[in-house]
């Protein structure tokens, strides 16, 4: 049973959205990975949010741009936790998302991470699972662990070649 839904309005999201699936498969937590549009088929939506805690999802992750209602109407319905993804846009550079976002009336949150922050949202989800999953939160920190390994072999690489040499 997929634990997190991974939600995005359109497949033009994929790409910020692929990258919290990829964290998500790297630390091992099932998910469902959907594309529902609030606005272009409200009814659709609607039953997807309004039934995702029957079928076990305990964090919602929803990706949405420009007037990006997504997120929030997913807190409106889903009672556990919603984590919001804006998408950079090229008219407004993601600020519309963002601000659709963030902005949620008092009482219903939505965690918003950075624009385009895909990977952050799943470590977030997975943070929110490891509360009561000890094996989970081992895993996390491992991950945390390899993150320091490789800014710590960069630096060693750049000692070694200097600036000129360090190359990518
Ligand atoms: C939003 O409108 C989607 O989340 C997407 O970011 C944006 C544009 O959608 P498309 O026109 O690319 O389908 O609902």
């Amino acid at each position: 049973m997929a634990k997190i839904s991974i939600v995005m309005g359109s497949d033009s999201d994929m790409p910020v959205m692929a990258k919290a699936a990829a964290v998500l498969d790297e630390l091992g937590i099932s998910y469902e990975m959907r594309i529902i549009s609030a606005h272009r088929e409200p009814n659709e939506f609607f039953e997807y949010a309004k039934t995702a805690e029957a079928r076990g999802v305990k964090v919602i992750i929803a990706g949405a741009g420009m007037a990006a209602h997504l997120p929030g109407m997913c807190a409106a319905l889903f009672p556990l936790p919603v984590i919001g993804i804006p998408m950079h846009t090229t008219s407004l550079g993601g600020r519309d998302s963002l601000y659709s976002i963030v902005q949620m009336p008092s009482g219903i949150p939505v965690a918003t991470v950075a624009i385009g922050g895909g990977a952050n949202a799943a470590l977030l989800a997975a943070k929110i699972l490891a509360v009561s999953d000890p094996e989970l939160l081992e895993r996390l920190k491992m991950y945390s662990e390899n993150m320091k390994a490789q800014v710590v072999a960069k630096d060693a690489r750049l000692q070694m070649t200097g600036y000129k040499g360090y190359g990518k």
